[in-house]
Formats: C-alpha cells, sequence, structure tokens
C-alpha cells in the first residue's frame, strides 16, 4: 500500500523505488509568484484566524476571507443552512463587521501572521465596489477577489455576474480604484447560460484573473413541514455535488481565454479533486465547504496534491496546469504501469513539450 506522508514523499513499500521528487508547487497568477496553489475558499473561515490551529497558514497560497461590504450587516433571517445530498446550502446574506472593522480587526491579524490576503469585495452598486477598492490602498493585500455572484441578495438584479455589462462596470471601477501593484480576480457565477461570454467582459474592462465558481442556487423543501427549509427560501448550494459543473466552467473558460489565470472552486475535498482543476485549466483552487468537516483540509489537500504529483514524477505544478486540453493522440495510456517501472516514462513521452518529467528517478 501508499504511504502519503507528511514530508510529501510518496512512498510505496521497500520492494519499490521511493519518488524522491521535490515538486516545485509553485504557481503564477497575474504578476504573483505564490509558493503553494492552495487557498481557502470565501466564506467557509471568516478571516482565517479559527483555521490556524489547524494549518500552517503561512504556508497555503493565502486565505481569501468572507466577503466584506462598506457597512455591518447581519446577514439574513435563520435557519441559513441546510445538508443536501453531497453538498450544503446557505444563505447566509452577505454577514459581517464592514470593511472598516475588517481592516482593523482581520486584516491586521493575517499581516501580523503573516499570511497572505486575498480579500473579497461585495456591493449593491458599482459605487458601493469603487469605495471598497480605494479603502485597500494601503492596506496588506495580495489580491482583491470581487464578489459580483453572491446567491443570496434579496434584489436577483444585483447579481451583476448573470449580464455582461453589468459584470464590466463592477470590473472597470475596482481595477480603477484599487491599488495598481495588487491583481484584480472576479468571482463569477456558474448560474449563466455562457460564462466565457462573462468571463470575457471581466478580462477586457481590467480583471487579471477570474475565480470559478460561486455556489449555485438551490432549494431545499421539508417533507414534514411542506415549506422551504431556508428562512430565505432560497440558498447557494456547495460541495462535491457541485464539483463538475465548477470544473466544467474551468474548463470552458480556459479553453477561451488560455492565458487568463484562473482559480478553481468547487467541491474540492482531496489533492486528487485539486489536481482535476489543475489539469482543467486552473492555476490555484480554494477549499470551502470541506473545511466544515475537516477544518485541517487546506493543508492536507496541499500535501496530497504534492503527493499526487510527485507520484506521477511530475517536477513542476506548473507544467500541468490546463494539461487535460492536450490533444488526444497525446493522451497517456488508461491503465499506465504502476510506478516505479521505467516503461512509464516512455509512455508519458509525448507530453514531453508541456511537461516536464524527472527522468533521474
Ligand atoms: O453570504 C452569502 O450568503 C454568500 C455569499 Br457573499 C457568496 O458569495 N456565496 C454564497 O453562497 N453565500
Amino acid at each position: 500500500m501508499s504511504d502519503v506522508s507528511g514530508d510529501v514523499r510518496l512512498r510505496t513499500d521497500d520492494l519499490e523505488p521511493s519518488y524522491d521528487i521535490d515538486v516545485d508547487m509553485t504557481t503564477t497568477l497575474g504578476k504573483l509568484e505564490i509558493p503553494d496553489p492552495v487557498f481557502t475558499a470565501s466564506g467557509c473561515a471568516a478571516a482565517g484566524r479559527e483555521l490556524a490551529p489547524f494549518n500552517d497558514l503561512r504556508a497555503l497560497g493565502g486565505v481569501v476571507t468572507k466577503s466584506i461590504l462598506l457597512g455591518p450587516r447581519a446577514g439574513r433571517a435563520t435557519p441559513r443552512m441546510a445538508e443536501t445530498p453531497s453538498g450544503m446550502l446557505n444563505s447566509i446574506g452577505l454577514q459581517g463587521p464592514g470593511i472598516d472593522a475588517f481592516l482593523d480587526r482581520d486584516l491586521r491579524w493575517l499581516e501580523d501572521n503573516g499570511v497572505r490576503a486575498v480579500v473579497s469585495i461585495a456591493g449593491t452598486s458599482v459605487d458601493d465596489y469603487s469605495k471598497l477598492a480605494s479603502k485597500l490602498r494601503g492596506q496588506p493585500v495580495t489580491m482583491v477577489e470581487v464578489n459580483i455572484s453572491c446567491p443570496n441578495v434579496e434584489d436577483r438584479g444585483q447579481v451583476f455576474a448573470c449580464e455582461r455589462n453589468a459584470a464590466a462596470a463592477v470590473v472597470q471601477a475596482v481595477r480603477r480604484n484599487a491599488p495598481s501593484q495588487v491583481p484584480v480576480f472576479v468571482k463569477l457565477s456558474p448560474d449563466v447560460t455562457d460564462i466565457v461570454d462573462i468571463a470575457r467582459a471581466c478580462v477586457d474592462n481590467g480583471a487579471d484573473g477570474l475565480s470559478l465558481v460561486n455556489t449555485t442556487l438551490g432549494i431545499v423543501i421539508d417533507p414534514d413541514t411542506m415549506r422551504p427549509v431556508l428562512a430565505g427560501v432560497t440558498g447557494g448550494l456547495s460541495g462535491p455535488a457541485i464539483r463538475p459543473l465548477a470544473l466544467r466552467c474551468v474548463w470552458q473558460v480556459h479553453q477561451a481565454l488560455p492565458e487568463v489565470p484562473l482559480m478553481g472552486i468547487g467541491g474540492i475535498r482531496t489533492g486528487l479533486d485539486a489536481l482535476e482543476f489543475i489539469l482543467a485549466g486552473a492555476s490555484a483552487v480554494q477549499v470551502g465547504t470541506v473545511i466544515f468537516n475537516d477544518p485541517s483540509a487546506p493543508a492536507r489537500i496541499s500535501r496530497e496534491l504534492r503527493a499526487a504529483l510527485a507520484q506521477r514524477r511530475i517536477a513542476r505544478l506548473r507544467d500541468v496546469v490546463g494539461l487535460a486540453h492536450r490533444p488526444p493522440e497525446l493522451s497517456i495510456p488508461e491503465e499506465p504501469d504502476p510506478p516505479g517501472d521505467e516503461e512509464l516514462v516512455a509512455e508519458v513521452a509525448p507530453h514531453r513539450s508541456a511537461v516536464s518529467f524527472e527522468e533521474d528517478v
């Protein structure tokens, strides 16, 4: 049996060679080089502090904070969470302390603890987003994530991610006002007919990258009360139930806009799930819902991803970003020989233009 050890070396057993590949997990997001591709997703761990006992947050790619509004907000009425098969529904409604309290308290904590902060901002008007972006000037912010896709707003007209001109206006406003050296990523909704159209509108108007995807709108009805479970009736569905949907969005956007850096989000529970997103075209991933039953998941997923790459004799994560899009004639055989067999190197040789395999192991 394989043993994935904590220091990332993947061992098989004594009869097989171990893969002592020191995988380079560095990834590029716009102008940034980040040493690890795994981030926490917005909304599942406030501003990251409560995950510190379970993860070395400095070693992760970063923490994406809960979307922040200009002012404090209590959020929607309870109940605002419901379990679903392979996922959950939330209807939090942008609860938060407002930008000033966030900067003073939460962002300061992330800075003091050496954690890369991806600040997620959300608003109800273009002007809100402009003001929020301005507030980030001079702050210790690694990236901005512009949340234009919250499903839990009273007016669906405020889901800017559902209409290309509305999305473009928000992105322009943020790019104009945010600190110029800070990459602006825009978080999109899967609840659109053509996600590539929205992605293009964002990129054409100044987005440095895209976060794909937010939750998808769902509903749960209690058969006993015969009413919706959530007080807000509808909520955002997350977890493994949406993984293929999210993966499809990453695939389509990478296919259309291969130069645009993507963060993949949606039901990632393991390193292999993360690898799927990387192969589809994501340069990084965000881990969210799994945190509720495994708060150490971000660090674990990073270790598992590293081990999965080592097992496949891939020395650099960035070499496999989008690799699943390669032409069919370059496919890896369906059942490659077990790790350790020299044949493996020969069989994957056609990809060498895209992937640098360690040959000396
Ligand atoms: O706060 C929420 O209800 C929420 C947000 Br801001 C979001 O972007 N996605 C989501 O599922 N819930």
